[in-house]
């Protein structure tokens, strides 16, 4: 019946076009036009990398439009970490994770296109070329990588912090722990509290650059994600599941933060996007995400197995309130309750970044961009 209905829903502009444009009607594509593309940093230009980095600046310098009721929500870029950590336990580890960080990324794309005059796309972390894979690239070192260059990147590691670093010496050698100390980002202050916790906070951006775990950054560790063939084991591949496996996605928090929920800003689950590079992680995540899809067209539109909720409940402590539902293309990818209307999507809507849509299905396309 649906089909019937959408099959007349497609006809009937169609039909009226028909007789005022006869000569210019083509059936309706799916697919977006122009996709904006998304490159891997060392792959901008110099002005490239600098207008995304005082795109950021800015973003950090507007007052928050949105969540400033929220403790420590001061900057707009920090409203984005306010969503993060509201969300933090819904969205890490269940089926969610990719749709929604994919939004999330978007709307922050956006945000800096529209708030601070920002021209270009946002760029992605191929860390997989600045970690040590015998034969390929026997002397890479992930922190040797241009995006930790003072001048023209994000800044490099952090102060040396040595009584932390002392208790962890079984795990490797840390050179950081403190604040990061040059770079466009090395006077930042924080507001917004660690972990889960709301009150005021002032912190600055810390780093503790962990090389040892570049061996979870590879691209043999990519290669594993690719030779899934279904969207849940794919996801667990790519996310990290424990320290057995911490997969790229939680390998590239740990080689800029360090150990998980430790010192580093890019290490804490909740507010881990107030490290400006979680931005171009999650962005290689995300592409990584779209590379399977296309590699394994067969399984991308089945999410057998995907869950809203969690296995192991209680990860996060008492409190949260979980959807008990399996993900469908109709699940909504939500940022927080109460706003909905803001970045609401369905899964369905966002599942291709070029704007295709699931079979049998009402839906705009939220989406238009691709990786270079
Ligand atoms: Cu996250």
């Amino acid at each position: 019946m649906r089909k019937v209905l959408s099959l007349l829903l497609l006809l009937l502009p169609a039909l009226i076009l028909s007789t005022a444009l006869p000569s210019r009607q083509k059936p309706q594509k799916k697919k977006c036009k122009n996709p904006a593309i998304r490159r891997e940093w060392r792959k901008l230009t110099i002005p490239e990398r600098q207008s995304f980095i005082q795109a950021l600046l800015c973003l950090h310098k507007t007052p928050a439009a949105r969540y400033s009721h929220m403790p420590g929500t001061y900057s707009e870029f920090e409203a984005f970490t306010t969503v993060h950590k509201l969300q933090t336990p819904y969205i890490h580890f269940t089926g969610i994770f990719l749709p929604w960080h994919r939004i999330f990324l978007a709307e922050f794309e956006h945000t800096l296109q529209t708030t601070c005059n920002y021209t270009g796309t946002l760029p992605y972390w191929d860390y997989t070329l600045d970690s040590r894979t015998t034969p390929m690239f026997p002397n890479a070192n992930i922190s040797h990588s241009p995006v930790f260059d003072p001048n023209h990147g994000f800044g490099g590691n952090g102060i040396y912090n040595k009584t932390m670093n002392d208790a962890l010496t079984s795990q490797g050698t840390f050179w950081g722990g403190g604040c990061v100390r040059d770079g466009p980002f090395k006077d930042w202050i924080f507001h917004v509290a660690p972990q889960w916790e709301w009150y005021e906070d002032s912190r600055c951006l810390k780093r503790n650059i962990w090389e040892v775990y570049e061996m979870w950054t590879t691209s043999e560790r990519e290669y594993t994600v690719m030779q899934q063939t279904n969207f849940t084991g794919m996801q667990k591949y790519l996310e990290g599941f424990g320290m057995d496996w911490v997969g790229l996605h939680g390998g590239g928090h740990m080689v800029v933060g360090g150990l998980p929920h430790g010192v580093g800003t890019a290490n804490d689950p909740w507010t881990s996007s107030l490290e400006p590079l979680f931005y171009l992680h999650h962005a290689n995540i995300d592409r990584v995400w779209d590379k399977w899809q296309r590699k394994r067209r067969e399984y991308k539109w089945d999410v057998t197995d995907a869950r809203m909720d969690r296995e192991d409940k209680e990860v996060w402590g008492p409190g949260f309130v979980w959807e008990e539902a399996p993900m469908t293309m109709e699940s909504r990818v939500n940022m927080t309750e109460e706003y909905v209307e803001w970045w609401g999507a369905r899964v369905g809507e966002i599942w291709d970044i070029e704007g295709s849509l699931p079979e049998e299905f009402d839906g705009e396309a939220k989406l238009c961009y691709r990786y270079a």
